[in-house]
């Protein structure tokens, strides 16, 4: 990453963005705009569309008709790579632009925003327009003279609404295989992180997916997205986001055409520290990479620490260690590790988290305040605290900011009745020597995703997608596909 570079694309001003709809730029159908703020220092940066349910209704319509006349679904599947193939080539040539752009917006560091944005959202589309020649329909052992065939259909029209801590990332999840199987898209970013989505979404035409393939309506959830979620025309909804919004998608849901509802939610990931950790120096440093990066605002987040007592003090005073030496600040600068808070309503969020610990007798190690207010922008310290019961608000809530809270345990069943006393089921991670340990944990661990002696795995070849109310269905790997398919029986008589 070259600075002068990076400091470059951040002196440009932006211009007003509109949605993509048709194919075409098009400003919000009452021309209203809502404020970008940037997290960075609070400023204005430039207006997106304030998008209406009659934008939304244009969008889908234009989804459904480019479905229809099979202008994408109808292409020979090697036609439909190319263009897959091209658009993540563009993606990775406007790297950079596209991540001082995103980090503008969102205030994630570019250091893991540059890997974490355009590297996987090429990687993963690359991924499924690899795979989508590779994937095709069965011939059932059926009896006599009639002969069962399995079709894989695309679905239709695919909604899909997604967060602002990782757009790029988070939208390829959802736009790759969707594509990749022949579907049109609606996509609905974050009020607080559209831009860089946007300018993926351009490029993709440029790349050659004909017009109204995939369609971007920017604008309020309760607005727009609740329009694509009631939408009769939208045939199923793929969501990231908090459990209050995936609830009411499924009230959507069941209150329309009965869409297919895929929700990826939140998690109160359990990270759980045995004495026998073959080296609790590493284990401490990965432990406050894996909560504190993007200032906590990770849906794996490993934001319960829990100790086996006989290292409790010890470990603790590792990772405060560990996390007093990230450096908080300047998303844009190549040397900070810890970049903004996407709001200040996240930001204020995260603070009141922190004062209920309090309140319920955990106590404040290290952080807990806002710092470089002067910046104009939202920053926090990485915080940790201690003496979390398991009833506590910190050990049941998701805060999706940087706090850790930390709950001792005596035995290795306790460890496991801990982590999994919470409605969610998202990540976890063990660290532990013992290889029967290591094992049992994998299995008793109540999530989708499970690591030992490490945290965070980002390839896209394994699924992600939580248990409980973390979610169900799963992004990445080739099991993403079902999502996007129908499967279709036909009988034909020899
Ligand atoms: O989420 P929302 P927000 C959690 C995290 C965070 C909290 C709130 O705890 O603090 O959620 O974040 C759209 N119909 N996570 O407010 O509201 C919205 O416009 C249709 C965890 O950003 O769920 C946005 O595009 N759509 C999570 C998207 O839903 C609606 C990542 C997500 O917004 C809608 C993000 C409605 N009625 C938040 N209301 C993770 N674990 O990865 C909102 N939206």
């Amino acid at each position: 990453m070259d600075q002068t570079q990076i400091d470059t694309l951040r002196g440009k001003p932006v211009a007003a963005f509109h949605h993509l709809i048709d194919g075409k730029a098009v400003p919000a159908s009452d021309g209203d705009t809502m404020n970008v703020v940037s997290p960075i220092d609070g400023q204005v940066l430039t207006t997106v569309a304030a998008g209406t349910a009659e934008d939304m209704n244009a969008a889908i319509a234009s989804a459904r008709a480019a479905f229809e006349d099979r202008r994408w679904a109808g292409q020979a599947p090697a036609a439909r790579k190319k263009v897959l193939l091209k658009w993540a080539d563009l993606i990775e040539a406007n790297a950079l632009e596209l991540t001082v752009l995103g980090v503008r917006d969102n205030g994630t560091e570019i250091g893991m925003a540059l890997k974490a944005e355009p590297g996987s959202a090429a990687a993963t589309i690359r991924y499924y327009a690899e795979a989508l020649d590779k994937i095709y329909g069965e011939i059932a052992p059926t009896p006599g003279d009639i002969l069962g065939m399995i079709h894989k259909e695309p679905v239709g029209v695919v909604g899909a609404i997604i967060p602002w801590n990782f757009p790029l990332m988070i939208g390829a999840w959802k736009l790759g295989p969707a594509l990749a199987m022949g579907n049109s898209v609606v996509l609905k970013p974050s009020e607080t992180a559209s831009l860089s989505l946007l300018r993926m979404a351009e490029l993709a035409l440029e790349a050659g997916l004909p017009p109204g393939v995939l369609n971007v309506v920017t604008g309020e959830g309760r607005v727009v997205g609740e329009t694509l979620g009631l939408s009769m025309d939208v045939d199923v909804l793929v969501f990231t986001g908090s459990g209050a919004t995936g609830r009411r998608l499924m009230e959507y849901a069941a209150r329309s055409n009965m869409k297919r509802v895929y929700l990826e939610l939140g998690g109160k990931s359990p990270n759980i520290v045995f004495a026998d950790a073959p080296n609790l120096d590493e284990a401490a440093k990965v432990t406050a990479a894996g909560i504190f990066r993007n200032s906590g605002q990770v849906c794996v987040a490993g934001s319960r620490l829990l100790v086996e007592a006989p290292i409790h003090d010890e470990f603790v005073a590792a990772v405060t260690k560990a996390a007093d030496a990230m450096r908080v600040g300047d998303p844009l600068k190549v040397e900070t590790q810890i970049g903004a808070v996407n709001s200040e309503t996240q930001l204020q969020a995260n603070l009141g988290f922190v004062e209920t610990a309090v309140s319920e007798g955990g106590q404040i190690v290290t952080g807990g305040a806002r710092i470089l207010q002067d910046t104009g922008g939202y920053y926090m310290a990485p915080t940790i605290v201690t003496g979390v019961t398991q009833k506590a608000t910190l050990a049941q809530k998701e805060v999706f900011g940087p706090v850790l809270g930390v709950t001792p345990f005596a035995t290795e069943k306790e460890a496991v009745a801990l982590a999994n006393s919470t409605v969610y089921g998202l990540a976890g991670a063990a660290w532990t020597a013992n290889l029967g340990r290591a094992h049992r944990m994998v299995k008793s661990v109540r999530t989708g995703v499970m690591h030992i002696n490490t945290y965070g795995g980002a390839d896209g070849t394994v699924p992600l997608g939580g248990v409980g109310q973390s979610g169900n269905g799963s992004d990445k790997s080739l099991h993403a596909i079902d999502k996007y398919v129908n499967l279709k029986t036909a009988w034909i008589k020899l």
